[in-house]
């Protein structure tokens, strides 16, 4: 009976000022802190995006590709992101706010240039794994709590990969210790997640 909270991507990248600043990121941090305080959680686990930087990914490595167009990487549909969070840089830091003494497992992901990887757990091709799932695994996880930046990507593709890999696990998603980058796609993001039978929470439901 292992409870995990998973904080998905709280970088400074993804906080304001940051290279793929969503809205009102950092309002989080001070969250995720007292979730890692006072949530009860045995095990606290975070994600790091962490591209090199000729990731493909980044609109910067396509030829007249501006950032939030589509295009395509490996074939695929892919949405075209400024560079961001580069391994060893500022912009792929937590946020310096963020307690990361507090944090058991450090996950890091989207290291392969060639394919994105949204999902904590996954590349978007779904064929190269992170180990954070056997590491959940290996630890006895039931139940994971899941929050961070940002909604509409990392922290739903990471939920719904928690139900798919840890069968019989108990997942949920932390709204207001989350934020999204757009707001259309942060209530799609909920539908889908409630969908998978993801129970959408607060932290003061978990705090009280
Ligand atoms: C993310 C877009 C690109 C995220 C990461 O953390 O949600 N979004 N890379
Ligand atoms: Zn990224």
């Amino acid at each position: 009976m292992t409870k995990a909270l998973l904080l998905v991507d709280i970088q400074n990248g993804f906080c304001p000022g940051g290279n793929l600043a969503v809205p009102e990121g950092d309002k989080i941090v001070p969250i995720a802190n007292r979730l890692m305080d006072a949530g009860g959680y045995d095990l606290i686990v975070a994600s790091q995006d962490w591209h090199p930087a000729n990731h493909g990914s980044f609109a910067s490595q396509h030829a007249g590709k501006h950032p939030f167009e589509m295009g395509e990487l490996a074939g695929q549909p892919q949405m075209m992101w400024p560079d961001h969070c580069v391994q060893g840089s500022k912009d792929a830091e937590f946020h310096p706010d963020l307690e990361t003494g507090k944090i058991d497992y450090i996950q890091q992901k989207g290291e392969d240039p060639a394919v994105d990887s949204y999902s904590a757990f996954r590349d978007n091709d779904q064929t190269a794994l992170t180990g954070l799932a056997d590491y959940l695994k290996s630890k006895d996880v039931t139940a994971v709590d899941i929050c961070g930046l940002a909604t509409d990507y990392c922290v739903k593709f990471s939920a719904l990969d928690a139900v798919e890999m840890l069968p019989g696990t108990t997942v949920r998603f932390i709204s207001d210790a989350s934020r999204g980058i757009d707001p259309a796609g942060v209530e799609q993001a909920k539908e889908e997640m409630r969908a998978k039978g993801i129970a959408i929470v607060d932290s003061t439901d978990i705090l009280g």
